[in-house]
């Protein structure tokens, strides 16, 4: 993986289950097209408690800027995560199959005054536009993340207007 800073990760992205993973794997996507230095963990709130809140207090001083933390179902990782650590948390609600990720939606972005976690769309989209949102977060201090970023957007808008014909 390319990346702008060799000293570690400055994104973690984490999930409650490997079965989170083919939702979360768009927010690994995107950071490693953008260049950003990142990890990837199965860390569960109910099922590993103890190893969540030592990936939590650890944050900071391993280098992480901020914690995308995708969930499905009662999904408090991402709340759990924000309460042991001041690294900002990016949640990211995963469609779970009883309630197509409403109840992972509801979980994550009714967080009560104090504690906050940024919260992104159900899915795929969501855990995409986590990942962009990071990278954001990371262009003022890192250059190359913020070119790539701009880079990307203009690729996008250049494709939407090259191809505005929805008939071809
Ligand atoms: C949550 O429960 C996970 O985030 C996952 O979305 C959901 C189901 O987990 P598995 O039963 O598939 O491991 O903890």
């Amino acid at each position: 993986m390319s990346t702008a800073n060799d000293n570690g990760p400055l994104v973690g992205i984490v999930m409650g289950s490997r079965s989170d993973w083919d939702t979360m794997q768009h927010a690994a996507a995107r950071l490693e097209a953008l260049g950003v230095p990142h990890e990837v963990r199965v860390v569960s709130a109910h099922r590993t408690p103890d190893l969540l809140f030592e990936y939590a207090e650890r944050a900071a001083g391993r280098g992480l800027r901020a914690i995308i933390a995708g969930a499905g179902g009662a999904a408090h990782l991402p709340g759990m995560l924000a309460a042991k650590t001041a690294v900002p948390v990016l949640g990211v609600p995963v469609q779970s199959k009883a309630l197509n990720g409403l109840d992972s939606l509801l979980s994550i972005v009714q967080m009560p005054a104090g504690i906050p976690v940024a919260t992104f769309a159900i899915g795929s989209a969501g855990a995409a536009n986590a990942a962009l949102f990071a990278a954001a977060m990371l262009a003022a201090d890192h250059p190359a993340i913020g070119e790539a970023l701009a880079a990307f957007r203009a690729r996008q808008t250049e494709d939407v207007l090259a191809h505005g014909d929805p008939r071809h």
